[in-house]
This record gives structure tokens, sequence and C-alpha cells, in this order.
């Protein structure tokens, strides 16, 4: 077929394998004291989500106790954890917020 150059050779094809990154949700968890449009605030300035899908999110988190805002590499995830939860203590709320290995 012209492949080898029809000289008899052998066709081989070596598949490089691709090194995917492991990736981890960071979750978001509810709690009684946190206002909702403060959880939509960080959802908007951490995890780069429109007010739509920020409020959906939300309301997700206040009825099932737990949601993901976003699936990253792992430093990214420990970066938007850290930050949220240091935004919150700025701001004396309770909020808190965790990683987990998709
Ligand atoms: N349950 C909170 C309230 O009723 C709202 C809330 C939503 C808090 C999501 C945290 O991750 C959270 N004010």
């Amino acid at each position: 077929d012209g492949k080898d150059g029809d000289k008899g050779e052998i066709a081989t094809k070596t598949r490089t394998r691709v090194q995917r990154p492991s990736l981890y949700k960071v979750l978001l968890l509810n709690d009684d004291y946190t206002p909702m449009e403060f959880v939509v605030l960080v959802l908007e300035k951490f995890f780069s989500k429109s007010r739509e899908d920020a409020t959906r999110i939300m309301l997700h988190v206040h009825q099932k106790g737990v949601g993901v805002c976003g699936v990253y590499t792992f430093e990214v995830a420990e970066t938007k954890v850290a930050q949220v939860i240091e935004f919150a203590r700025q701001h004396q709320h309770p909020l808190q917020c965790t990683m987990e290995k998709e």
C-alpha cells in the first residue's frame, strides 16, 4: 500500500501515551450562616461563574449540603480552596471549601 515504501518492511506505529494530570473537584459545603449572596459572589470571583450558574450552584449546595464549583489540577484546586477559606474568614463567614480527587 506504499506505507512501508513497499520494500517488505514491517509497518509499526508507536502510540505515545499522553500524561494526563489527575483532576480534583473543588467542593463548597453548606452551613447555616453564610449569606446566599456571599456564596454567589465567591462562585463569581474565584470560579468565574456567571451570576446564573453561581446562583444555581449555591442553591444546589444549600439544598444538598455539598456541590462542585469546578474541576482543576492539584495546585489550582489547592489555591482555590485556600482563597475561598481566606476570603470567607476575612468576612467572618464560616463558609468551608474542600477538594477531592475525581
Ligand atoms: N445555607 C446558607 C443560608 O441559608 C446559604 C449557603 C449556601 C451557605 C451555600 C453555604 O456553601 C453554602 N444562608
